[in-house]
């Protein structure tokens, strides 16, 4: 019974993050990229280091996803999703390119400086 309550704690913050709604620790997005008509919108974006992006999903039953580069460490919003919001917080600065796995000619970038 304690350890199952105690699990459902520990998972509670992921859920959160998930949904965007950021803890303490994360500042608010600088920016939204919109995920519509199998575009990132916009395409191109430029931040500075340590700025948040959020990328929104509105492109009805279509799937997408953001598959960026390792050398970011997990730069990758997972499987592909129909709704939703991802944010990711860019700590170094260079140009990372990302694309969604469902449709190859979706492409976006960030460059951070
Ligand atoms: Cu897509």
């Amino acid at each position: 019974m304690v350890d199952r309550r105690l699990s459902l704690l520990a998972a509670a913050p992921l859920v959160v993050a998930g949904c965007g709604s950021s803890g303490s620790s994360a500042r608010p997005p600088v920016l939204s990229v919109t995920l519509h008509n199998d575009t990132y919108a916009p395409a191109d974006n430029s931040v500075r280091v340590g700025d948040t992006v959020a990328w929104v999903w509105a492109d009805g039953s279509v799937p997408h996803n953001i598959d960026g580069a390792s050398d970011l460490g997990p730069f990758d919003s997972g499987a592909p999703t129909t709704s939703g919001m991802w944010m990711f917080r860019f700590k170094q600065a260079g140009t990372f390119q990302y694309h969604c796995d469902v449709h190859p000619t979706m492409i976006g970038t960030v460059t951070v400086s």
